[in-house]
């Protein structure tokens, strides 16, 4: 009787730890869970090769991917042997209707890679040229809206590059709230409520035919059974004749 107690209480107390356990799992997991920064997009320009597509003119996207609250990854395919621009820029807003759009600010973090262009700068209705240099297909590679000088951020990412014959380039640009693990990325920052987001761009360059994503190893049969299985086999009917 005694053993089927302990038995029962045990038990009781596994469970019991168990269900503490898995609250407390919740509980952390909901503590640590934060909101994303509430954004919001004014405009967006994209100069592909001298061709630009801009919002403010109602424009479609020439890319492909969705934004959700203002955050996602646009992609955009280019081809074609020569030389190749291509630029997006973005104006976003960080929580206007609580402290308007211009008291916030920028920062580039890391190094650009080869071929790489930046800016962040106010988006022309004061003193900013982001726009222009858009336009132009020519990014200055300077903050005009640094910490301490909060306005309206508005910001962009470019590459210069070349193709082969039978080459395309496939080029992302991804607003995010996580902090990047990328070489070089930009922050828009609302420092009355303390929060940012992030922008970064990769450009990957790919020969004619090949697949997107990481190569898939085609398994090969070991060389067991292509040469000494066969021989197995014969050897074994060949003992099993003899003891006939
Ligand atoms: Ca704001
Ligand atoms: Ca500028
Ligand atoms: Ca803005």
């Amino acid at each position: 009787m005694y053993q089927i107690q302990s038995r029962i209480s045990t038990s009781l107390v596994s469970t019991s730890l168990a269900s503490l356990f898995a609250f407390l799992a919740m509980l952390i997991t909901s503590t640590c869970a934060q909101a994303s920064p509430v954004i919001s997009l004014q405009d967006w320009i994209f100069n592909i090769d001298g061709t630009t597509h801009e919002a403010w003119f109602g424009d479609p996207l020439p890319t492909t991917g969705t934004l959700l609250d203002g955050y996602g990854t646009l992609s955009l395919e280019v081809s074609g042997a020569g030389t190749h621009n291509v630029i997006g820029y973005f104006d976003y807003e960080m929580y206007e209707s609580i402290n308007t759009f211009f008291n916030e600010s920028g920062q580039a973090s890391g190094i650009p890679a080869i071929g790489q262009s930046w800016e962040i700068d106010e988006p022309g209705f004061l003193f900013g040229d982001i726009v222009d240099n858009v336009f132009l297909g020519a990014l200055d590679n300077s903050n005009g809206v640094p910490a301490g000088f909060e306005d309206d951020v508005a910001f962009a990412l470019g590459w210069d590059f070349s193709l082969l014959d039978g080459e395309s380039a496939v080029i992302d640009f991804t607003i995010t709230d996580l902090l990047p693990t990328a070489d070089f990325f930009l922050t828009h920052t609302d420092p009355d409520v303390d929060e940012s987001f992030y922008f970064y761009s990769t450009l990957d360059i790919q020969a004619s035919g090949t697949p997107a994503g990481p190569n898939v190893p085609v398994s090969e049969p070991p060389v067991f059974y292509l040469v000494l299985a066969p021989l197995l086999i014969l050897l074994l009917r060949r003992r099993l004749c003899q003891g006939q």
